[in-house]
């Protein structure tokens, strides 16, 4: 025996026990865990989270939010509004059902396609399209396009380089721990980002350390033009997670009632030191990669038709009537409420003025180096030129 009893010795196999515990584990993490169906029919009661139906009301309204925020951010970018847009469409049942039974003091790690996070976190509206837009209002004030986030939600940005959060995120857990404070982080990212080393460094150092992590792969199927099946050979996403000794749980992504139960369930046990989950969320993802995308060049329409049917929103709405909480009628009224009152933000929005010429100086440097201030100066001057000459590179 070593001093420390950290090592194998002397060398023998892993204990039955254990053998028995992961031959349970498996079975969540190659399962595939329901509590609605696509008809909105409840297949399985222990997996509805215990909520009012005032407050499944409210999570059904943050999905419609979700969906109609993100459909105009789509419609922005074709007028040249927006630079670029990662739309969400189809895969707002993740976003919402992890996000919402999060505490506040909790933490989020969106990656860029989150849109029902940011508003449960409390996000508007108009500050998404603040941001988006690159407006003076913009919280990030212009840095990078397309990244969400706001200090005053704990919301994290998203990083660009894919799947970079993980590690961060899975340190600012060990650091909540560390801390001795009970808040979780929750960590968004997509099925290509568990092909990079930043996911097996993360989930390495997550179940080591046991930190307070809750990480969802929002499994949509594509990386942008890579299928599901190029990302790995291993039968499910969340059975990677037991390599790490990190539980793993496949649930049904468009089933926002299990995606809150097992969030839920599994924040609760991080907080009381049961260490990190990770959870494989199959879903859609309806629309393209990016506005700059073109998704006919590597899947058929015939795919996406055969989707649409598994689609929250819908599911919801008859799961809702079903339950008797709300008429399918009832349901889509919240949809144009939701419609006019984006419009009339999206009005307000357009019309406030632009962040500053100088914008790109600022927010970086405590103290600007000379190279910077001439940087500077150099636009002032050019921006005078441009002006006695009547030029704008303004629209
Ligand atoms: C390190 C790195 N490699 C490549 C890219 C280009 N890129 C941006 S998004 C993306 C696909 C990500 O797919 P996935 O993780 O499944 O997330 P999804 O977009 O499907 O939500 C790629 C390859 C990048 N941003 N960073």
């Amino acid at each position: 025996m070593s001093k420390t009893g950290l090592i194998d010795t002397p060398f023998k196999p892993v204990e039955k026990n254990v053998v028995e515990e992961y031959k349970t584990l498996l079975e969540d993490a190659l399962g595939f865990k329901r509590a609605v169906d696509e008809e909105g029919r409840v297949v399985d009661e222990e997996l509805l989270p215990k909520v009012s139906e005032g407050e499944i009301v409210e999570i059904y309204t943050y999905m419609v939010r979700a969906r109609v925020i993100d459909s105009w951010l789509l419609k922005l970018q074709r007028m040249g509004k927006v630079a670029l847009h990662a739309p969400n469409k189809g895969q707002e049942a993740v976003a919402v059902g992890a996000a919402k039974p999060l505490r506040r003091d909790d933490w989020v790690f969106p990656s860029y396609r989150e849109l029902g996070a940011y508003l449960v976190r409390g996000m508007s509206e108009e500050e998404i399209l603040d941001r988006a837009l690159a407006n003076a209002d913009d919280p990030l004030k212009g840095s990078d396009f397309a990244i969400f986030g706001n200090r005053k939600y704990n919301l994290v940005p998203a990083p660009v380089p894919v799947g970079n959060q993980i590690p961060i995120s899975v340190g600012a857990a060990y650091a909540m721990k560390y801390l001795g404070r009970d808040t979780v982080t929750l960590t968004f990212f997509g099925d290509g980002a568990t092909s990079r080393g930043d996911f097996h460094a993360g989930l390495n150092f997550a179940g080591v350390f046991k930190v307070p992590a809750v990480l969802v792969i929002q499994n949509n199927q594509w990386a942008i033009s890579v299928p599901r099946a190029r990302q790995t050979a291993a039968p499910s996403l969340a059975v990677k997670g037991l390599a790490y000794g990190v539980p793993g749980v496949r649930i049904d992504g468009n089933d926002v009632m299990v995606v809150y139960k097992i969030v839920s369930d599994a924040a609760e046990k991080a907080r009381r030191g049961g260490g990190p989950t990770l959870i494989e969320a199959v879903t859609y993802r309806l629309g393209p990669h990016t506005t700059a995308d073109d998704p006919s060049r590597y899947r058929t329409s015939e795919e996406e038709r055969i989707m649409e049917r598994y689609e929250p929103l819908r599911r919801m709405r008859k799961f809702m009537e079903s339950m008797g909480i709300l008429t399918e009628k009832e349901a889509l009224s919240i949809e144009e409420e939701w419609n006019s009152k984006v419009e009339e933000i999206v009005r307000k929005v357009l019309a406030k003025p632009p962040l500053p010429e100088n914008v790109f100086f600022q927010n970086v440097y405590g103290e600007k180096p000379w190279f910077i201030q001439e940087e500077e100066r150099d636009l002032e001057e050019t921006l005078k030129t441009m002006e006695e000459l009547g030029l704008s590179y303004k629209e």
